[in-house]
């Protein structure tokens, strides 16, 4: 029988914890953060529930299962050879096969990956289907490179990933610089290499295993989920303004949903700065220049007249907004935007991104009463569309798109529902960062309990 512990034990603990893992897992500074962020959250559950401090479980769920690095080596069209690095951390399988998106960005190394793969374990809980947690990627930079270019990586990079994954193993999808291209590249190769047609990827395109409504899930979700978040003080998106940051899959299709729920998003941004237009952002024009032109937003305010302004170098975060849905990548929002948004009278931050909020940052939102929907909750539409693809993969159906959107709408709300009543169990009533992390936490932990120590 374990002995109950007082939570201030379960703190010094956790902190103890938390300074190994820095030690054994040098100049991973994100890595760290995500760890942080969720070990400082856990006190209550271990004073609570003692048996999670026992068999090492945090030690344990700190440490991937496994980490596969390898080379990558491509040539561009002059014949020139590229040395790039591979990466799948397959982080944790208690619940299911390790699911996570490929990231292909020159930021990229073990300790984002790491990040990300961490982050995704709690994500995958918290949708209630059997799916573990893992994340890949490269250090490739997709930036001007040609389509040959392009289809030459991701081959060369499924030629080893293909090793490691399957149906019922690792199911990798998109991310950053993946998105449905890529995904046809890479599963082109393995089918070719396996001689084997399985859904070993999630992402694909429609018409070769691919499901309705995976590309619009994310975005789609994190509106969802904001709105369940007003709906729980009285209010809705009708009227509201809306800041999104990003212009690429999460952002574009966030911007498509708000706009679907009588809300006005009237930014997007890349990482040359931002756009904002006063009008509203003209999806049809962001689409035509981001998905089929792979361009810029300084295009889309040239093209898009008056009503628009770019602004080289800015932070969306200065324009005033009720809501502000971060949507590129992490730490893009500090201390300093919080408070310029806490100013501009926001009611409410959800992350579309992974990790965008900086600690600082959501610290001052949460004191200063505005709803905050942390990304492992408020993303997690993306992989769940995913997951339904897997089950779609698996018994050689396709859904509807009604289908597909309502499954995403139900788990969104049980998302926001869990996470909404596992603070209030705990003490800290409409903090959905402990909310998320908490219940998260539970689902995995009680799987790795039963499933002994391995
Ligand atoms: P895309 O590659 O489609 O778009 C990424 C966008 O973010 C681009 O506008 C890009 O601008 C910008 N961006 C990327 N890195 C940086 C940087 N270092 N500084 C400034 N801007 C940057 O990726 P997604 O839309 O798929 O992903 C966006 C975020 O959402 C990521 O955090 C991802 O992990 C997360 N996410 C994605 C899911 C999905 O299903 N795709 C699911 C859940 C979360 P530029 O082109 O100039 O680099
Ligand atoms: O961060 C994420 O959840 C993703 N990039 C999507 C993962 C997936 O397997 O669909």
């Amino acid at each position: 029988m374990a002995t109950p512990l007082d939570t201030k034990t379960s703190l010094d603990s956790l902190h103890r914890l938390r300074d190994e893992i820095v030690h054994r897992n040098p100049a991973q500074p994100e890595f760290h953060q995500a760890v942080h962020e969720v070990l400082e959250t856990l006190a209550p559950v271990l004073a609570a529930r003692p048996e999670y401090a026992e068999p090492g479980l945090l030690e344990r769920l700190a440490e991937p299962e496994r980490q596969i690095i390898f080379r990558v080596p491509w040539q561009d069209d002059k014949g020139r050879v590229h040395v790039n690095r591979g990466y799948r951390v397959e982080f944790n399988s208690a619940l299911g096969p390790y699911k996570g998106g490929l990231r292909f960005h020159p930021s990229v190394n073990l300790g984002i990956i790491k990040f990300l793969g961490f982050e995704q374990i709690f994500k995958n809980a918290l949708t209630g289907q059997g799916i573990g947690g893992g994340k890949g990627g490269s250090d490739f930079d997709p930036r001007g490179r040609s389509d040959a270019e392009i289809m030459r990586f991701c081959q060369s990079f499924m030629t080893e990933l293909q090793r490691h994954i399957g149906e019922h193993t690792d199911v990798p999808a998109g991310d950053i610089g993946v998105g449905t291209r890529e995904i046809g590249y890479l599963f082109g190769q393995y089918r070719r290499i396996t001689n084997r047609w399985e859904g070993i990827l999630t992402g694909k395109g429609q018409g070769w295993g691919g499901s309705l409504v995976r590309p619009e899930a994310t975005g789609y979700g994190n509106v969802l989920f904001a709105a369940a978040m007003l709906r729980e003080r009285g209010e809705d998106l009708e009227g509201q303004t809306a800041v999104v940051s990003g212009s690429g899959n999460v952002a574009i299709y966030t911007i498509e949903k708000l706009a679907a729920l009588g809300a006005n998003a009237v930014t997007c941004s890349d990482s040359t700065g931002y756009v904002v237009d006063e009008k509203g952002i003209d999806l049809e024009l962001l689409k035509q220049i981001k998905e089929v032109e792979r361009g810029r937003v300084s295009d889309y305010a040239e093209r898009r007249g008056a009503s628009a302004r770019f602004m080289p170098g800015g932070r969306v975060w200065e324009v005033p907004a009720d809501v502000a849905l971060p949507s590129a990548t992490q730490n893009e929002l500090n201390e300093d935007d919080a408070a310029t948004l806490v100013r501009n009278g926001v009611k409410a931050v959800s992350e579309g991104a992974n990790m965008p909020t900086t600690p600082e940052a959501v610290h001052l939102l949460q004191k200063a009463g505005v709803a905050f929907g942390p990304g492992k909750a408020a993303n997690a539409g993306g992989v769940a569309v995913s997951a339904l693809e897997m089950a779609q993969n698996a018994s050689r159906t396709a859904w509807q798109a009604e289908r597909v959107e309502s499954e995403l709408a139900r788990i969104m709300n049980d998302i926001h529902t869990t996470c909404h009543e596992t603070a209030t169990r705990y003490g800290a009533p409409g903090d959905y960062v402990a909310g998320a992390n908490i219940a998260g936490f539970e689902r995995v932990a009680d799987a790795m309990l039963a499933q002994g120590v391995i």
